[in-house]
């Protein structure tokens, strides 16, 4: 297995896919999608632009949709909710599409969504993935931050780090082999350094310090939690997981 690194969907390498792709927004769309897949929803559909997602969800049964969305952190305007994790009850979601756009998430689903198998990870279903790669062993995986509107997220590498670190102490591999590019080291190393402190992370972070501003702590302290969903999303049909 070779293992990559890319801090934004711009650093991924152009005309090129891997053979398993994993986007992570710990902040906080792939946090939300695990949740609500794990409360049940039959499906969450992403979207980087808002009328292409009202176009289609318009066309769904309105009992069975939920229009999930932010900018800049806050709900869509018309939304039903926003991107909060903590929002995804089984009673919200359950049976339900999520029809979801996020500013960096759904974009960089959409960056990969043609490689032949599309992952979602967050620190709370870390544990999900590393059994998928060690159970399907894909050659090529890239971990994909979605970064801050091009700009590196810290929460997303230290995620990246979780998983690459696991699956090395797990499958023994040599890291040097494993390693396809310098910014997995850099993902390890981060990760190892604040294992013990994910929350501090996410209040250092600049995505963690502008959700504190619009009053998420709950939302920081749910996404710093490791391994407490056991629910691996896969991509079904292209944005549709
Ligand atoms: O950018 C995104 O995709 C979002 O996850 C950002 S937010 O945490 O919902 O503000």
């Amino acid at each position: 297995m070779k293992f990559f690194v890319y801090h934004t969907p711009e650093l991924a390498p152009a005309n090129v896919l891997p053979d398993c792709a994993i986007v992570v927004d710990v902040l906080r769309a792939t946090t939300t999608i695990a949740t609500a897949l794990n409360a049940g929803a039959e499906a969450v559909q992403v979207f980087s632009d808002i009328d292409a997602l009202m176009q289609t969800s318009e066309k769904w049964p309105a009992d069975k949709r939920i229009r999930v969305g932010e900018r800049g952190g806050a709900m869509v305007d018309g939304f039903d909710l926003g991107n909060s994790p903590l929002s995804c009850t089984p009673e919200v979601v359950k049976g339900k599409r999520l029809f979801m756009t996020t500013t960096n998430g759904t974009r960089s689903l959409e960056r990969v969504q043609a490689a032949a198998v599309v992952l979602t990870a967050a620190f709370i279903n870390r544990r999900a993935i590393v059994e998928y790669l060690i159970t399907k062993k894909p050659e090529t995986v890239w971990v994909l931050g979605s970064g801050w509107e091009g700009s590196y997220s810290l929460e997303d590498t230290a995620c990246a780090g979780a998983i690459a670190q696991n699956l090395v102490n797990e499958m023994g591999y040599p890291l040097d082999d494993f390693a396809g590019n310098d910014e997995v080291f850099g993902a390890i190393a981060l990760y190892s350094q604040w294992q013990n402190k994910l929350f501090e992370l996410l209040n250092h972070a600049s995505h963690g310090q502008r959700l504190l501003r619009l009053g998420c702590y709950d939302d920081l302290k749910y996404c710093a939690q490791t391994d407490i969903l056991d629910i691996l999303p896969m991509q079904k049909e292209p944005g549709v997981l």
